[in-house]
């Protein structure tokens, strides 16, 4: 079995950042074995320090919305990755290179004359308020290698157009919890499937897959596994009706994460 997970607003509570609400299941799915993967819109940068508090050091995760993965040991393979570094991960780029996207986005800013702030633009101050991040997590969350975060401050009729515009130069643009981020030809989805892939090349066997996420940005991954889970939230999640097996949390962040897992994991328990 293997876990993919959405942080904030589902392992993480979208406002204070904490898990309490899900750690009996963590610690049962670490005496299982089972890898627990994150898969989220923030930086390696963030969840190094992350995925230590929260006991996940033996699995991969999936950085930026699927531009970047880090693999520990067991998962990485000795001809394509380089590493592992001194934290005993391999890093894998799937997307294109942040410099890239930055100088598209002005690019299109001009053009179309449209109005967004970046993240690299606000103020730490403002990153701060906006987030509610503490200030040394929000250092964190501005070191970005292949994604950028942003605020549309247009109404949403001028998305499209601008949506063509960078899926012009290859890229893309997908909704998170707050902002809009900006991508390479990667999305959360085609990360978990690469990973899964990655899986049974080196096990030779298929795991059974559940994801867990809130946001617009989590439904591509919601659609590639075997079971899934909407965390109840600020958005209303469309997941395509062929994803048969989909649980809708009833209670939000963490404890809703808690709710999802019972529901598939308590399942497996009765077979
Ligand atoms: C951003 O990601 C969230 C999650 O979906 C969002 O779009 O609201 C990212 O920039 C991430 O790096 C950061 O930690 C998070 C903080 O809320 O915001
Ligand atoms: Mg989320
Ligand atoms: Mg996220």
């Amino acid at each position: 079995r293997l876990v993919f997970t959405d942080l904030d607003g589902s392992l993480l509570d979208h406002h204070s950042y904490d898990w309490a609400p899900a750690k009996p299941w963590l610690a049962r799915l670490k005496a299982q074995g089972v890898p627990v993967i994150p898969v989220t819109s923030k930086t390696r940068s963030e969840i190094l320090p992350l995925r230590r508090a929260l006991g996940l050091t033996d699995a991969p995760f999936i950085a930026e919305n699927g531009a970047v993965a880090g693999l520990p040991l067991s998962w990485s393979h000795a001809r394509l990755e380089r590493g592992p570094g001194s934290d005993g991960l391999a890093i894998r780029t799937l997307g294109v290179d942040i410099g890239f996207i930055r100088k598209r986005l002005s690019v299109w800013r001009e053009r179309l004359g449209v109005r967004f702030t970046t993240m690299s633009e606000m103020s730490l101050e403002e990153l701060v308020d906006f987030t509610g991040l503490a200030e040394p997590e929000a250092r964190l969350a501005r070191m970005r290698e292949g994604s950028e975060p942003l605020i549309w401050e247009e109404v949403d009729e001028r998305l499209a157009t601008f949506r063509e515009g960078l899926e012009s130069d290859g890229l893309r643009l997908v909704r998170g919890g707050r902002f809009w981020h900006v991508t390479g030809d990667c999305h959360k989805g085609s990360a978990v499937s690469w990973l899964i892939e990655r899986f049974q090349a080196l096990r030779g066997s298929r795991p059974l897959t559940l994801a867990l996420g809130d946001g617009p940005n989590d439904i591509a991954m919601l659609e590639v596994v075997d079971q899934a889970v909407v965390i109840r939230g600020c958005h209303d999640l469309e997941v395509s009706p062929d994803q048969v097996s989909l649980y809708r949390s009833v209670v939000t962040g963490p404890a809703g994460w808690a709710e999802g897992v019972a529901y598939w994991w308590g399942r497996a328990d009765r077979r």
